[in-house]
């Protein structure tokens, strides 16, 4: 028998609501952070970190319950990046949010940072689990769910996972029993920019992964609710989270249809950039690319 929490509308509340111009502005700026820590830091994800950006800003800004002066509120939304090796772009978005300084960045991968290469929860304030190791994000999140139910808490997971990841059996472990148990307090989101990582080595270079076939075929295979939005279209982004937070009776997937590299032209949908860092002349035209809606004007322009 399941046993349903009792709901509550847990976004946030009108006055916390952006404007899509506010969002789409605050989107350039948080991938302006990212630039500029991986080239400062000399190592670190693009791609991955640009496909999530969008995403994150409307989980952030506009949809969870969260508060960055309590971040270990009992009450708070919790947030899982499975696909850890996006971390930089959590963590520009949570020192945006006000959960530390944006100064902090600079840190980013550094011996001693706060700020690992993957998220490290005992170290960080806002986060709700440590990744890196792609598929056991869901786990945990269904863990999270479960326990909220049970302890009637109104609270909502939601778990960021990438296509090439979710070739993980353990994710398929984590779908079942979120369906099983009617998990209607998890959504999951699938950053779906069809670029894993790289395949096979070859004479030239790597060849293309070949991305996943129909994943939301997959998952509503596995009792999942699913709903699909552009992943960089900040409408869509919030109609589908909101589809997903009156969804009952069903885990939901948030299918985000996204671009490797979104937001600069020679990154987008290269798979190189997965995980490279841009020359001095690749951070100045990705930056001034990204300058022209980012809402707060770039200091090194
Ligand atoms: C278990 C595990 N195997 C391999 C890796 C190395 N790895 C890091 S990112 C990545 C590709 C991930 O692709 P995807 O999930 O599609 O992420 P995105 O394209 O959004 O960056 C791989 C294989 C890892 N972190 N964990």
């Amino acid at each position: 028998m399941t046993i349903r929490a009792e709901r509550e509308i847990v976004s946030q509340s009108a006055e916390d609501k952006r404007s899509i111009s506010e969002l789409t502005a605050l989107s350039a700026e948080a991938r302006q952070l990212i630039v500029r820590a991986v080239h400062r830091a000399g190592a670190g994800h693009l791609g991955g970190p640009f496909s999530a950006t969008d995403l994150l800003i409307s989980l952030y800004f506009d949809v969870l319950r969260i508060d960055p002066n309590q971040p270990d509120w009992p009450q708070r939304d919790r947030f899982i990046l499975s696909k850890g090796h996006s971390s930089i772009a959590l963590y520009a978005v949570l020192a945006m949010r006000g959960f530390f300084p944006i100064e902090e960045l600079d840190t980013f991968d550094q011996i001693d940072s706060r700020l690992q290469g993957h998220p490290d929860m005992t170290k960080l304030p806002g986060l709700d689990m440590s990744t890196g190791s792609l598929g056991q994000g869901l786990s945990p999140g269904v863990g999270m769910a479960l326990g909220a139910r049970l302890r009637n808490l109104g609270f909502r997971t939601w778990v960021m996972l990438g296509d090439g990841e979710i070739q993980e059996g353990q994710v398929w472990e984590a779908a079942f029993t979120a369906a099983r148990y009617e998990l209607d307090n998890l959504i999951a989101i699938l950053d779906f920019n069809g670029l894993p990582q790289f395949g096979w080595p070859q004479a030239g270079g790597f060849t293309r992964e070949r991305p996943i076939d129909d994943p939301a075929a997959k998952f509503r295979a596995f009792g999942w609710h699913v709903v699909e939005c552009d992943g960089h279209d900040h409408p869509s982004i919030r109609a589908a989270f909101d589809q997903a937070m009156v969804h009952s009776g069903q885990p939901t997937l948030v299918l985000a249809h996204t671009v490797k590299g979104k937001g600069v032209s020679f990154m987008e949908g290269d798979f190189n950039w997965h995980a490279k860092v841009p020359t001095d002349a690749e951070l100045q035209q990705a930056l001034s690319e990204l300058n022209g809606t980012a809402s707060r004007p770039n200091p090194e322009a």
